[in-house]
């Protein structure tokens, strides 16, 4: 009989201890990159994750995990507390403007969490640090590209098309103004037509509104779409003999609309994240509760002009951009932020 509990307790130990997690090693960083829609097709979400990879590949001990959390908005937060509740991770890397609310409420749920977000903006919570774009930089840069285009190639229409997923405060108070005062630069009687998607996905629906504006004579559309943008490429592509272009943002875009990207708004937000994943990495705690904003002087935003569409543009026109990039780096015109 002894035989037998000392058999069913040497069990029941065995169990409990295949059960409960290994400790941690000493040293070891594990890293969640929270990716809130999907990874694929999302410019920026894809700097986000080559920047937090290339940090964590660099650093010794380190880990990374990237978690779509896709494109329903409602679930975030539960699935961004499922993320915080496992323990395993110190930091928690995500990326948009939505994600400081819901950060900021799953770090009083778990103190011990930290989180940095890039592409957002929240001052002051001591688990929390983050990068804001100047995106009315980004914005005016597309914009003047648009506005120069439209102008060499179809002077009668003085409109440029803008599709985007949906409506938020970057897009309405920083994209969309700088994309408005870049075509306007060119020639103030331009005005945007501003469609939406509803969604981050539907490609078929930014397809239609694509089409409906280059229909309507407009030349060059931005979209601002995610996956959906898809869809406005392929458009795009379709009418490029017609001379329907468009002025991607983000990322380059050169390789996936060979023929009617013509020129790239960029963010380095690969290098944004490679840089303060690594610093945190490495020890830097003091970045939490700090709210950066960067831009075209620092390098972070900038014109990416490498692609035949671009150089085959006329050279009056690059010689226009030129002129422009220069000014805006010297800060003219001034689109300093100093909070949002
Ligand atoms: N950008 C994407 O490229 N893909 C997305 O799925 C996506 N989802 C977003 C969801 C919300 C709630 C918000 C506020 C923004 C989202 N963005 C997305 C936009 C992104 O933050 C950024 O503004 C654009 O990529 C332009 O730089």
């Amino acid at each position: 009989m002894k035989r037998v509990w000392y058999v069913l307790i040497a069990l029941v130990v065995a169990v409990s201890g295949a059960c409960t997690k290994a400790p941690k090693a000493k040293g070891e960083l594990d890293v969640a990159v929270f990716v809130p829609g999907i990874v694929s097709g999302s410019p920026i979400y894809e700097l986000l994750v080559q920047g937090a990879e290339k940090a964590v590949q660099e650093t010794p001990n380190a880990t990374i995990k990237v978690i779509e959390a896709g494109y329903n908005q409602a679930e975030w937060l539960d699935r961004l507390r499922a993320v915080a509740a496992t323990e395993e991770y110190e930091l928690i890397v995500t990326s948009n403007p939505s994600m400081p609310e819901l950060c900021a409420q799953i770090a009083k749920e778990f103190p011990n969490q930290k989180f940095f977000i890039a592409d957002a903006y929240l001052k002051g919570n001591p688990s929390i640090y983050t990068v804001l774009y100047n995106q009315k930089e980004q914005g005016y840069i597309a914009g003047f590209l648009a506005g120069l285009y439209s102008k060499t190639n179809n002077a009668d229409i003085k409109k440029i098309g803008f599709i985007a997923a949906q409506k938020y405060p970057t897009l309405t108070e920083l994209i969309l103004p700088g994309f408005e005062a870049g075509a306007k630069a060119v020639d103030p009687e331009f005005t945007i037509e501003y469609r939406e998607i509803g969604n981050w996905y539907d490609a078929n629906a930014a397809a239609s509104l694509a089409r409906e504006l280059y229909a309507s004579g407009i030349a060059v559309i931005l979209p601002i779409a995610g996956g959906a943008g898809q869809g406005v490429i392929s458009v795009a592509e379709e009418l490029a003999n017609q001379d329907k272009r468009i002025v991607w943002f983000d990322n380059a875009g050169f390789k996936l609309a060979p023929q009617s990207v013509i020129g790239c708004a960029v963010l380095k937000q690969d290098i944004v994240v490679y840089e303060r994943v690594r610093a945190i990495l490495n020890g830097n705690s003091s970045v939490y509760g700090r709210a950066d904003i960067v831009g075209v002087r620092d390098g972070y935003i900038d014109f990416d002009g490498a692609g035949s569409t671009y150089e085959q543009l006329p050279g009056t026109l690059k010689k226009s951009m030129e002129g422009m990039l220069n000014a805006l780096k010297e800060g003219t015109p001034d689109f300093t932020i100093t909070s949002f």
